[in-house]
């Protein structure tokens, strides 16, 4: 991407600033993300939303804005400026009421960067396991009272596992021999865990666990801390839509608690950390425990197996698709995220059952 592109979409952002340089942030799989450096010592995020897979992308746009304003309405009595660097805050374009600028077929959004904020890939103690805790339980506490039909479901059956299996069935009918085969073992593991990972799309669809507003992307990379290791926000709200808490807590754990990263080849690597779990589940009960049902609490730790598997399942699918989802950066990554996954659904079981 050329800086003077970037500089001019940044441009049509309401910011009165001036673009100075820019960097590119890598660690997501769909959409362009870039830092914008600019003057006064302000820093940007501007993002293209990837279309093909985020198909209403106003919507998606709304969603977040929706949710910003709601977390912001907390805190009536500090000033925007302050608020900016504890909330996510979206930035309107010059010419017109939204906050997504289109140009060329793609969308681009611009978002206030929070200063002095880390994020984790990988976590290395136990305090950025409760922090990143209590930073989700305050999340969902938050927007328990922003009504979940004002969100439009960004992408339909997101965490869906009838949705997810029947994509991953119909992918077993399209799927190379080659890679069926390379595939073999972990078709093989889906089978036998087909039941259990069902378990909580039985109690979504009866009603038993209600359905909330919920952020749905919460890998511990999108929670920000600052240089202490206190928490300050979720970020990444690309995904915010009505859903279930368990796989929110799910996800979170599943990326926590892993010992490695996410596409670590080494499997001896993988392992699932039960002090990190301990550690996340008290952040996130601190917030929470009073506003979620006993069922809801019940089932959080079926909640991290059931994500941990909704994962490997999509990166499998994918590999099985010919990788056409995730970008990859060599031939076999989804294959070898999927197997991680495995591996860490195998040590979650050894710890917690
Ligand atoms: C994708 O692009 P990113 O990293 O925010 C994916 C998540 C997965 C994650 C796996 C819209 O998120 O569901 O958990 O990759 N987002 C979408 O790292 O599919
Ligand atoms: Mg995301």
């Amino acid at each position: 991407m050329k800086a003077n592109t970037l500089k001019n979409i940044f441009n049509e952002f309401e910011h009165k600033s001036t673009f100075v340089s820019y960097s590119e942030l890598n660690s997501g799989h769909i959409n362009d993300t870039f830092l914008i450096k600019a003057t006064g010592n302000k820093n940007f995020i501007l993002q293209r939303i990837n279309h093909k897979i985020f198909k209403d992308v106003p919507g998606l746009v709304n969603n977040k804005v929706l949710t910003s304003k709601h977390l912001k309405s907390k805190f009536p009595n500090i000033k925007e400026e302050e608020l900016n660097q504890k909330v996510l805050s979206f930035v309107k374009t010059k010419n017109s009421d939204f906050y997504y600028y289109k140009k060329g077929g793609n969308y681009w959004n611009v978002m206030i960067f929070i200063n002095d904020s880390i994020t984790h890939e990988i976590v290395k103690n136990e305090e950025v396991a409760y922090e990143g805790g209590k930073l989700l339980g305050r999340f969902l506490n938050l927007t328990s009272d922003l009504d979940s039909s004002a969100l439009i479901n960004v992408i339909p059956n997101f965490h869906d596992m009838s949705f997810r299996y029947a994509q991953y069935t119909s992918s077993l009918q399209s799927a190379s021999k080659e890679r069926l085969f390379k595939a073999e073992k972990y078709t093989r593991l889906v089978s036998s865990l087909k039941d259990e990972m069902h378990i909580l799309q039985r109690l979504k669809e009866t009603g038993d666990i209600p359905t909330r507003v919920t952020h749905n992307d919460t890998k511990i990379s999108n929670s920000l801390f600052n240089k202490d290791n206190k928490g300050i926000c979720m970020i990444d709200t690309d995904t915010v839509m009505p859903g279930i808490i368990h796989y929110d807590f799910g996800d979170a754990i599943r990326t926590i608690c892993n010992t490695a990263a996410e596409d670590e080849k080494d499997l001896s690597k993988v392992e699932f950390n039960l002090e990190y779990y301990k550690a996340y589940e008290k952040g996130f009960l601190e917030q929470t425990k009073f506003s979620l049902s006993e069922t809801e609490l019940k089932y959080l730790p079926l909640g991290a197996k059931t994500m941990i598997f909704i994962m490997a399942l999509r990166f499998l699918t994918d590999y099985l698709n010919n990788d056409v989802y995730y970008k990859i950066d060599y031939h076999g990554h989804n294959l070898d995220r999927a197997k991680n996954q495995f591996k860490l659904i195998e040590s979650f079981t050894n710890k917690i059952s």
